[in-house]
C-alpha cells in the first residue's frame, strides 16, 4: 500500500484526485461567524452549507471559528487543528458507494477550557456578525416547566467567575457585555439543535441568565441580539475507527476524525437575522417567515421515530437502526406511530406533502451504508424524551386521545433501564446515575410508575391516569408478549 498521506492546508495538492479538495483560496476566507460545538453534526451541516458558499465565492467573509466548549471536546480540537481545521465528509451513494471531499469552511479553532478570555474576545470582536450553535437537546438548561434551571453547579461558577465561565450562558453573557460596552452593533446568535422554537428557547434561557448576571445589559441585548428558529436536518452517525481506516485504504488519507452523514439534507430557517447574514438559500437552505410547522414535524416525525426505533431494536437485539427498521414489527410500530398518534399533532406544513416526508423518513431510517447504531440514538435519552416524544403525548392527551405507542416508547425506555441494571453496561446520559437509582427503586418496589416521578423528565404526567396505566400495561408485557402477534391484533 501506498503511504497515506496527512490531511492539511499543505498536502492539499497532494490528494487522490478521488477526493474533493477546496477550490476557493482559503487564505483570502475571513472569519465572520463562530460556531460552538464542533462535532459531527456541525460539521456534516453547517459547515457543509458554509463550503457551498465558499465554493461559489458567496462567503469570504463568513468563515467559520469553531469553539471547542468542553473539555471532552479537547480530542477533537486537537484532532482538527493539527489539519487546519480540515476534514473529510464522507457520503455513500444509494449503492454504498462513498464520495469523500474535503471541508474548508473551519478556518480558526479555539479550545475554551484551555483559554476561556480568548473565546469571549472571538465572540466579542465586531468582526463576527453571527454565532451558531450546537451544544444538544441538554445544553439549554431548562426544567420540565421550561424555567432556567439555577440549580446546575457550572451555571452556579459562572455567576461566580464571570471572567472563566464553563457554560454557554457564561460564554454568551460576558460575550454580549464586552460588545454592549464597545458600543458594538447587532448581532444573531442561532441554535441548531432539536428543540422546536430553537431560537426562542434560547433568548429565553440567555434572558434569564442575564437578568441576573448582567442586568444591565438586558435592555441592549432585546434591541440588538436575534434568535432565529431553525430546523435542522441531516443523519450524521458516530465517527468509528473503521471508517477512518476505510478512508486510509480506499482514499490514502489520513484524517483522524472524518465524518459520514447520509446524503439527505435540509436546513430551514427563520429569517430574522439582525444584519447581515451568509446568502443561505445559495447553498440550498430554505429561508422562511416561520419554522415552526416545520420543526415540529421533523422533531416529532424524525426524532421521536428514531427514538422509537432504536429503543425498540435494543430490546430485539440490534445493533444498527436499518436493521431495527428491517424488523417488521418495528417498521409497524412507527408506521403506527406517525400515522396516527403523531401526525393528529401536526399543522399543516406549506410544501410540504406529509406522506411522502413520512415515506422518505423510512427509507431514511433504512440507510445500511451510513451504519448508524442504535446507542447513538438512545442516548441522552433523558434530554431527547422531554423534546421529542413527551410533547406529542401531552397534545393527545389534552385532546383525550389514546397514546398506546407513545406510552410503548417510555415502557420501552424503562426496560432498556432495567436491562442495563441487571448487567451493568453503561448508558450514556447525562442523568444516567439518577434513571438507574430511580429504576431501582421501581423494581425494588415492583412499581415501574415510581419511574414516571421523575419531574425534571415527565413534569406531572404520572399523574395522568390514562397514560400510566397504559405505561405500566406494556412494562409488564413487554418482556413477555410476541411482539409480532400483538402488533398484528392490537394495530390492525
Ligand atoms: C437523532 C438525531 O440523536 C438522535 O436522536 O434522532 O441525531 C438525528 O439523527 C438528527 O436529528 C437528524 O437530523
Amino acid at each position: 500500500m501506498e503511504q497515506s498521506i496527512d490531511l492539511n492546508i499543505k498536502n492539499l495538492n497532494k490528494l487522490s484526485e478521488r477526493i474533493a479538495v477546496p477550490a476557493y483560496k482559503r487564505d483570502q476566507v475571513r472569519v465572520g461567524m463562530v460556531h460552538i460545538g464542533i462535532g459531527g453534526f456541525h460539521r456534516a451541516h453547517q459547515a457543509y452549507f458554509v463550503d457551498n458558499l465558499l465554493a461559489q465565492g458567496l462567503a469570504s467573509e463568513w468563515g467559520i471559528c469553531g469553539i471547542a466548549l468542553l473539555e471532552s471536546d479537547k480530542r477533537i480540537y486537537d484532532v482538527l487543528s493539527k489539519q487546519d481545521g480540515l476534514y473529510t465528509l464522507m457520503v455513500p451513494d444509494t449503492e454504498g458507494d462513498l464520495s469523500a471531499r474535503v471541508i474548508g469552511s473551519i478556518i480558526e479553532l479555539l479550545y475554551a477550557p484551555g483559554d476561556p478570555s480568548s473565546v469571549v474576545a472571538k465572540m466579542a470582536d465586531e468582526s463576527i456578525r453571527l454565532i451558531t450553535l450546537t451544544i444538544t437537546e441538554g445544553g439549554y438548561n431548562f426544567d420540565s416547566e421550561g424555567n432556567f434551571n439555577w440549580e446546575n453547579e457550572m451555571v452556579l461558577w459562572d455567576l461566580q467567575n464571570p471572567d472563566s465561565p464553563k457554560t454557554i450562558f457564561g460564554y454568551l453573557t460576558a460575550a454580549l457585555k464586552s460588545r454592549y460596552l464597545k458600543g458594538g452593533g447587532e448581532l444573531t446568535i442561532q441554535s441548531c439543535d432539536n428543540i422546536e422554537h430553537n431560537g426562542n428557547v434560547l433568548r429565553c434561557m440567555l434572558g434569564a441568565y442575564i437578568s441576573k448576571a448582567a442586568p444591565e445589559i438586558s435592555h441592549w441585548v432585546d434591541a440588538n441580539v436575534a434568535f432565529p428558529n431553525s430546523m435542522v436536518d441531516r443523519i450524521t452517525p458516530a465517527t468509528t475507527p473503521t471508517l477512518v481506516e476505510t478512508l486510509e485504504k480506499d482514499f490514502n488519507v489520513q484524517d483522524g476524525w472524518p465524518v459520514i452523514c447520509e446524503s439527505y439534507i435540509q436546513w430551514i430557517i427563520e429569517d430574522s437575522y439582525a444584519g447581515r447574514r451568509p446568502e443561505w438559500e445559495r447553498a440550498g437552505a430554505q429561508m422562511v417567515a416561520d419554522v415552526t410547522p416545520y420543526e415540529k414535524m421533523k422533531i416529532r416525525l424524525l426524532n421521536g421515530g428514531h427514538t422509537l426505533v432504536g429503543l425498540m431494536g435494543d430490546l430485539l437485539g440490534y445493533t444498527y437502526i436499518h436493521e431495527s427498521i428491517a424488523d417488521p414489527v418495528v417498521a409497524e410500530l412507527l408506521k403506527f406511530y406517525m400515522d396516527t398518534e403523531v401526525t393528529s399533532t401536526l399543522d399543516s406544513v406549506p410544501g410540504v406533502n406529509l406522506e411522502q416526508y413520512k415515506a422518505k423518513l423510512v427509507e431514511r431510517f433504512k440507510n445500511k451504508f451510513i451504519k448508524d447504531e442504535v446507542a447513538r440514538i438512545i442516548s441522552g435519552s433523558s434530554d431527547k424524551f422531554p423534546k421529542f416524544i413527551l410533547p406529542v403525548i401531552a397534545d393527545r392527551l389534552k385532546c383525550e386521545q389514546p397514546v398506546r405507542i407513545g406510552a410503548l416508547i417510555v415502557a420501552a425506555w424503562y426496560m432498556y433501564l432495567v436491562k442495563r441494571l441487571s448487567d451493568g453496561s453503561n448508558i450514556q446520559d447525562e442523568q444516567a446515575d439518577t434513571l438507574l437509582q430511580q429504576v431501582k427503586q421501581a423494581e425494588k418496589q415492583g412499581d415501574p410508575s415510581i419511574f414516571l416521578n421523575q419531574v425534571s423528565i415527565f413534569g406531572n404526567l404520572g399523574e395522568e391516569s390514562v397514560f400510566k396505566e397504559c405505561f405500566l400495561t406494556y412494562v409488564m408485557k413487554l418482556p413477555h408478549i410476541n411482539l409480532k402477534i400483538w402488533v398484528e391484533a392490537e394495530l390492525n
